[in-house]
């Protein structure tokens, strides 16, 4: 009996490969977005949030805020992700920065912007 090297397979193995490679500089794109991703956990009236948007603002660097007075469940996200339970939480892609303070270190000594290139 001849060996199947598509077992498994509905398609030759070339269309597969064909295809990911097609399909690999929008997951290459899409990994990086992810990855330098900016996330703030905040409140409304948090003036370290504040703070952290507007540092971030003057940087140009865009983010993603979740609110989480406003949003349930978010709070309780926010804690298990971050492990601290005082807004804002900063993170980018996964890596959590920290709060305002932490943000603000992180940019002084020049590691916010390598972070985000
Ligand atoms: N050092 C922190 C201070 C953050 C902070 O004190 N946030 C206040 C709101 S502006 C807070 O969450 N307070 C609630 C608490 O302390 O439990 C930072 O820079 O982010």
């Amino acid at each position: 009996m001849v060996a199947n090297d598509n077992a498994g397979c509905l398609m030759p193995r070339g269309v597969w490969t064909t295809i990911a490679s097609m399909l690999a500089p929008t997951v290459n794109l899409y990994r990086r977005l992810m990855m330098n991703t900016v996330t703030l956990y905040t409140t409304d009236t948090c003036p370290y949030c504040r703070n952290a948007k507007s540092l971030l603002a003057s940087k140009g660097v865009a983010m993603q805020e979740i609110n989480v007075q406003r949003t349930p469940g978010k709070l309780e996200e926010m804690i298990e992700r971050s492990g601290r339970r005082t807004v804002p939480q900063i993170f980018v892609g996964d890596i959590h920065i920290g709060g305002f303070d932490d943000l603000a270190k992180l940019d002084r000594q020049g590691g916010l912007m390598s972070m985000l290139a």
